[in-house]
């Protein structure tokens, strides 16, 4: 029986030798060490065993299952510590390799757009004043002088919520809310933000565009402050080059009012114009609705589009562009005014 646990022992620690790999190793240790393993149940044949010489077999069997798993356990070290090498052999990091490459976005250009005029502006001492989309008629119409039943509500076709609340036709409601707030004093201000019409879209209109409003109330403004801020503006966003026109106009909030176009290349060589913004000097209505004493102070407004803007600094021939958000349209606009 000796004999047979020493040769027992001898293959175990033979085996171990050769193992290639841990699910080997646990072959091994389920043959000999487990409770059904070939060493364990040597235990179980101690009773055929002679009184006298149980201890000493009992002990050699403790004997040679300590010398198993003290080889099982140096060679699952080894083992392991080989996987691991391989492992990070495997995972090696090839640090020349090119790296992975990451899409770098670019600022919308409606939006680069009205950066550009709001540093203008506030560069000229303007603040930047706010009003919401979802707008009161009392504040969108009627503080414009454009009473309920005033005819020139239908040149900006909207779209009510309710009887009171439209979702603003331009930006002009910010004029009103703005007076309102500053009680009384001077004030310049530019408003940019979305205003929606019932336009139906074609290259040049869009249900929904932006605008920025512009308003200055001092006292012994005239026609000629409006005009070189208009100006300073066209050369700041054209340059020098480009054509302004100056078109007599009608907004029931100014008096007297202006269209200004800007000119452009059309497609066959000749000039264009195309209109960017309305203007005027405020109405002495809307001065004394919004606090102001039309015989001491005098103000000016106007109301750009700023797709309109967009369209000529950047050649756009579709306003619809700017709202359908496909990349290889906007990839175009990297780098440009950032
Ligand atoms: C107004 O909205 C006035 N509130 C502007 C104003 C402000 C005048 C202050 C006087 C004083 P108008 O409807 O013309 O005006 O619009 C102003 C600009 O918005 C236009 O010149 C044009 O550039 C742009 N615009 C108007 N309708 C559309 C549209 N459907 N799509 C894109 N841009 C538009």
């Amino acid at each position: 029986m000796i004999e047979h646990l020493n040769n027992l022992g001898i293959s175990a620690l033979a085996e171990v030798e050769q193992a290639e790999d841990l699910q080997a190793l646990d072959v091994i240790r389920v043959k000999y060490l487990s409770k059904k393993g070939e060493i364990s149940l040597l235990m179980g044949k101690l009773r055929d065993l002679p009184q006298e010489e149980r201890p000493v077999f009992g002990q050699k069997v403790n004997e040679t299952k300590a010398l198993v798993e003290k080889a099982l356990y140096d060679k699952k070290e080894v083992l392991e510590n080989i996987e691991l090498l391989k492992t990070l052999e495997n995972e090696k990091i090839d640090v020349t390799l090119p790296g992975y490459q990451f899409y770098q976005g670019s600022i919308h250009p409606l939006s680069q757009v009205i950066e550009d005029v709001e540093d203008l502006f506030v560069g000229l001492g303007y603040e930047v004043a706010e009003g919401p989309e979802l707008e009161n008629d009392h504040y969108n119409f009627e503080m414009m002088n454009l009473a309920k039943d005033h005819p020139a509500r239908a040149m900006q076709d909207s779209f009510y919520t309710d009887e009171n609340m439209l979702l603003r036709t331009h930006t002009s409601p910010v004029q009103a809310r703005t007076m309102l707030a500053k009680k009384g004093q001077p004030l310049r201000i530019i408003c940019p933000g979305k205003v929606y019409r019932r336009d139906n879209d074609d290259p040049t209109h869009s249900h929904q565009f932006m605008q920025m409003e512009g308003l200055v109330i001092e006292k012994g403004l005239n026609f000629a402050n409006l005009k070189d801020a208009l100006l300073k503006m066209a050369r700041h966003l054209f340059g020098p080059e480009r054509g302004i026109r100056l078109r007599p106009s009608y907004f029931p909030f100014t008096e007297p009012s202006v269209e200004v176009d800007v000119s452009y290349i059309k497609k066959d060589g000749t000039i264009g114009y195309i209109e960017v913004l309305g203007a005027g000097q405020v109405h002495p209505n809307v001065l004394s609705m919004g606090g102001y004493d039309p015989e001491v102070y005098q103000g000016f407004a106007f109301g750009i589009g700023i797709e309109r803007i967009a369209i000529l600094k950047y050649n756009i021939d579709d306003i619809r562009h700017f709202y359908t958000n496909d990349l290889r349209f906007l990839a175009q606009f990297k780098g440009v005014g950032q």
